[in-house]
C-alpha cells in the first residue's frame, strides 16, 4: 500500500510528510523546495485487537499506544504541481510518473489561501483554495488521459486486427497506474458495441477521468488552519464540495508535537486531542508559547492537529481497508513469545484465503481451513474478513 502526498507547490506537501514520518525532508517557504520525490513510513492507527484479549502486543513494526496499534504504510511526497503540469509548466510533469505506484492520494492544500497558483506565499485569504482542488483533478485527469492517447491510433488497430479482448489489452497497457481488467469493463460498458477505433477524444478522456477516480481516490488535507480566515475558507470548501472528504489539518503543529514527543519533551499519542508537559523547565519561553497556541487553537478547537485523521481516513474511510491480526487459537504468541506481532492491512471483500496467500503462497496453495480466533469458530476460503478479526490459518505441509 503506498500513500502519494500530492497539490500544489509551497502548501505544506513535506511538512505533513516529515510529521508523518519524521523523516528529514527539506521544507521551506518558496516554491518546488522538494524536487525528488521522499518516500518514508507513516503509520494507520487502528483498533488493537490485543484490547480483545486483554493483553499487551508486541508488534513487530509500527507501535501500539492504549490499545491503538499504529500500522505502517508507505508513503511518498512528491515535487508541487502548478496548473499546466500535464503540460509540461513548472517542473512539468515528469514526478506525475512518482505517483503511478499510489493507491491513494492526499491532497495537501492552504486553506488559509496565503499561496498564490504558482506556490509563491502571499497574504492570507487572496487566493480562493477552491481552485486548487479543481485544478489538481484535471491535472490528474489530463496525465491519465496523455498515458491513454500515446500511441492510441496504433494500438486501437491492434486491437481490432488481432481481435484482442479490448479489457484485457488495455489493462496491461495501464497496469503500471494500478487499472485492471475490471475496472476498464467498467468504465467501457456504454462502448461495449464501439470498436475501440471509434472512441472519440471526448469519450478517451472521460475514460481517462473514471480509471483515475477509481485508481488514485483522494482525501483533501485543509492545511495551515492554525492561519487567520483558514476556518471561515474550510466551511466555505465543505459546502462547495460535498462530495469530497476534506479534513482541517496543522502539519506544522503535528509536526512540533511529535518531534517535542521525540525529545521527549511532551507525551503525545499522534491523533489525540491533548498532550502532557514532561519537562517543562527545560523549554525555553517560545517553545513553550508555540505549544500553549497549539493546546488553544488547533487541539482545543479541531480535536486534533488533524494530520493523523487525514491518514487514518484516506486508507479505512475511503479506501475501506481492513485490519487484521494472524494469531492462533490457543496462542497468540509467535515463537519469540511476541503476542500479535503482526497486523496486516487489506483491502474490502478480503477473504480468509487471500489473508492467507497475504502471509505466504505456501499457505494460499495449501489452505485447509481458517480460524476466526476471536470467535473461535471455523470457517472456509470464502470467508469474509472484517476489520479487528484475529485468524489463524491450517494448511496443509
Ligand atoms: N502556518 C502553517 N504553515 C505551514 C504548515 N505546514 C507547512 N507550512 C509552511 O509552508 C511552507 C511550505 O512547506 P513545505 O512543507 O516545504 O511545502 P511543500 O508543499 O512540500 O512545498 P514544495 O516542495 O516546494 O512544493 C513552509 O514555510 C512551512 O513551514 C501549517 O500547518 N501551518
Ligand atoms: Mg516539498
Amino acid at each position: 500500500m503506498i500513500v502519494g502526498v500530492v497539490g500544489k507547490a509551497n502548501v505544506g506537501k513535506s511538512t505533513f510528510f516529515k510529521a508523518s514520518t519524521l523523516a528529514e525532508v527539506e521544507i521551506a517557504n518558496y516554491p518546488f523546495a522538494t524536487i525528488k520525490p521522499n518516500s518514508g513510513v507513516g503509520y494507520i492507527k487502528v483498533d488493537c485487537a490485543d484490547k480483545f484479549f486483554n493483553k499487551q502486543c508486541n508488534p513487530r513494526e509500527g507501535f501500539c499506544i492504549n490499545h491503538k496499534r499504529f500500522v505502517p504504510v508507505e508513503m511518498i511526497d512528491v515535487a508541487g504541481l502548478v496548473p499546466g503540469a500535464h503540460e509540461g509548466k513548472g517542473m512539468g510533469n515528469q514526478f506525475l510518473d512518482d505517483l503511478r505506484q499510489a493507491d491513494v492520494l492526499i491532497h495537501v492544500i492552504d486553506v488559509s489561501g496565503s499561496t498564490n497558483e504558482k506556490g509563491e506565499p502571499i497574504g492570507p485569504g487572496k487566493y480562493d483554495p477552491a481552485d486548487d482542488i479543481k485544478f489538481l483533478e484535471i491535472e490528474l485527469d489530463m496525465w491519465y488521459y496523455g498515458i491513454l492517447k500515446k500511441g492510441w491510433e496504433k494500438f486501437a488497430k491492434q486491437v481490432q486486427q488481432e481481435k484482442m479482448d479490448v479489457a484485457k489489452a488495455l489493462a496491461k497497457q495501464l497496469s503500471g497506474l494500478k487499472v485492471d481488467e475490471d475496472m476498464i469493463k467498467d468504465v467501457t460498458k456504454n462502448l461495449k458495441d464501439i470498436i475501440p477505433e471509434k472512441w472519440t477524444d471526448d469519450q478517451l478522456k472521460d475514460i481517462a477521468k473514471q480509471l483515475r477516480q477509481i485508481t488514485k481516490p483522494m482525501i483533501i488535507a485543509c492545511n495551515k488552519i492554525d492561519v487567520q480566515n483558514a476556518t471561515n475558507n474550510f466551511t466555505r470548501l465543505q459546502n462547495e464540495f460535498p462530495d469530497h472528504m476534506l479534513i482541517a489539518c496543522s502539519a506544522e503543529s503535528e509536526l512540533a508535537l511529535r518531534e517535542a514527543a521525540k525529545a521527549e519533551l511532551i507525551k503525545y499519542t499522534p491523533g489525540e486531542d491533548s498532550f502532557e508537559m514532561l519537562k517543562q523547565d527545560s523549554l525555553n519561553e517560545k517553545q513553550t508559547k508555540a505549544l500553549e497556541f497549539i493546546k488553544d487553537n488547533i487541539l482545543k478547537k479541531f480535536g486534533s492537529t488533524g494530520v493523523q485523521q487525514v491518514l487514518d481516513d484516506s486508507v479505512q474511510k475511503l479506501l475501506k481497508y481492513i485490519a487484521i491480526f494472524p494469531g492462533g487459537v490457543n496462542k497468540l504468541e509467535d515463537q519469540h513469545g511476541n503476542t500479535l506481532p503482526d497486523c496486516f492491512l487489506l483491502p474490502p471483500n478480503s477473504t480468509a484465503l487471500d489473508f492467507a496467500y497475504r502471509l505466504h503462497s505456501d499457505f494460499g496453495d495449501n489452505f485447509i481451513r481458517a480460524i476466526d480466533v476471536k470467535t473461535k469458530m471455523t470457517v472456509g476460503k470464502e470467508h469474509l474478513l472484517k476489520d479487528g478479526d484475529v485468524v489463524e490459518i491450517i494448511s496443509g505441509k
